[in-house]
């Protein structure tokens, strides 16, 4: 008999058995992940047909100008975790104040926070897209549930919408790498236990920013370009404009990729702690790379407001290593 395809839902239940006392609550929140990604692939496959693209006229908190598909996926995912009492809280890079669905505070075990259209830039040019979540346990049902460091996760993960939709996920346990099947509009495990290579051979940073670098920041970018046999270098620049897509060549293939504060201490970066850092932080070195401020672990972090950003170097332990000595030497 042909061996039935590895769905997730399968996968998912096979290692719920290898965690005693786990109530598959976890689980069902995975598989509704699931869900809300084909829903979010089904609005970007058709975008273009249905006037879903360009701007929704309103900014989020940061005051970035939101696209229509940042609402859209945003509200697919709020609707994702509005049933069956497993969620008390839900927060969003696009949300000001997080969703705190009523009158179960005593039940949603968990909160789950997202990005839920990463590399908006990419958004009216048909470019790589991705949806972050990250899934924290409740505490008391408030918003200190999740300013926490990254660590406490129970798990973390990304959609990335590209020629292929994919998941990965850790829930701390092994990253998992699924694809959907558009045949049977199903994720099917197509790598089990991803390991990032140590080093890699190429880097992805907007170099447009270089002026608002650090000196130590320059100079390990200026090093990564000079031709050097031993170390393999050059190293070749791969910066899409979406982290999603750039940290999963980086988990597949090796490399680094940057968005460094800025010098004159005027912002911390772009990238947001809860939503992006930290999920990606999670994944990354559960398939045994590294994720640092340039000076701290990403994962040692708790923020002191929902929508705090730090700077982030993340990839292969080599070269996130080797931006560290170059941070310290200044
Ligand atoms: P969004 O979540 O708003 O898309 O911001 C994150 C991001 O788009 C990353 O995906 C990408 O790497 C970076 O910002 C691009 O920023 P910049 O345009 O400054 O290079």
């Amino acid at each position: 008999m042909r061996a039935a395809p590895f769905t997730l839902d399968r996968f998912i239940l096979e290692e719920q058995r290898f965690s005693p006392g786990s109530t598959g609550e976890l689980s069902l929140l995975l598989l509704r992940l699931g869900v809300a990604a084909k829903r979010i692939a089904a609005a970007l496959a058709g975008a273009g047909l249905s006037q879903s693209l360009g701007s929704a006229g309103s900014s989020n908190v940061q005051g970035e100008e939101q696209k229509k598909l940042d609402v859209l996926a945003n509200d697919i995912l709020l609707e994702t975790f509005d049933y069956g009492g497993l969620v008390s809280l839900a927060a969003s890079e696009e949300m000001e104040e997080p969703v705190v669905y009523g009158g179960r505070l005593a039940e949603g075990r968990y909160a789950v926070l997202f990005d839920p259209m990463d590399g908006s830039s990419n958004i009216d040019v048909n470019g790589t897209l991705g949806t972050i979540f990250s899934i924290r346990r409740r505490r008391d049902g408030t918003v200190a549930d999740l300013l926490r460091p990254g660590h406490e996760q129970v798990a973390a993960g990304y959609f990335l919408f590209g020629p292929a939709v994919l998941l990965v996920y850790t829930c701390g346990d092994g990253v998992h790498l699924f694809t959907l099947d558009p045949a049977i509009g199903e994720f099917l495990l197509t790598r089990r236990d991803v390991r990032m290579p140590e080093r890699g051979k190429d880097y992805a940073v907007n170099e447009g920013r270089a002026h608002s670098w650090a000196p130590g920041v320059r100079a390990f970018v200026e090093h990564l370009k000079q031709p050097d046999k031993v170390s393999g270098r050059p190293y070749s620049t791969r910066y899409s404009a979406s982290l999603v897509a750039d940290v999963h060549r980086f988990l597949l293939e090796g490399g680094i990729y940057l968005y460094p504060a800025d010098a004159a201490g005027k912002g911390a970066g772009k990238l947001r702690v809860l939503y992006e850092c930290h999920p990606l932080a999670f994944v990354v070195e559960h398939a045994g790379g590294k994720a640092s401020t340039g000076v701290a672990r990403v994962l040692d972090v708790a923020p002191s407001s929902l929508h705090e950003r730090m700077p982030l170097a993340i990839g292969s332990r080599a070269e996130v290593e080797l931006f560290e000595k170059f941070v310290a030497r200044g």
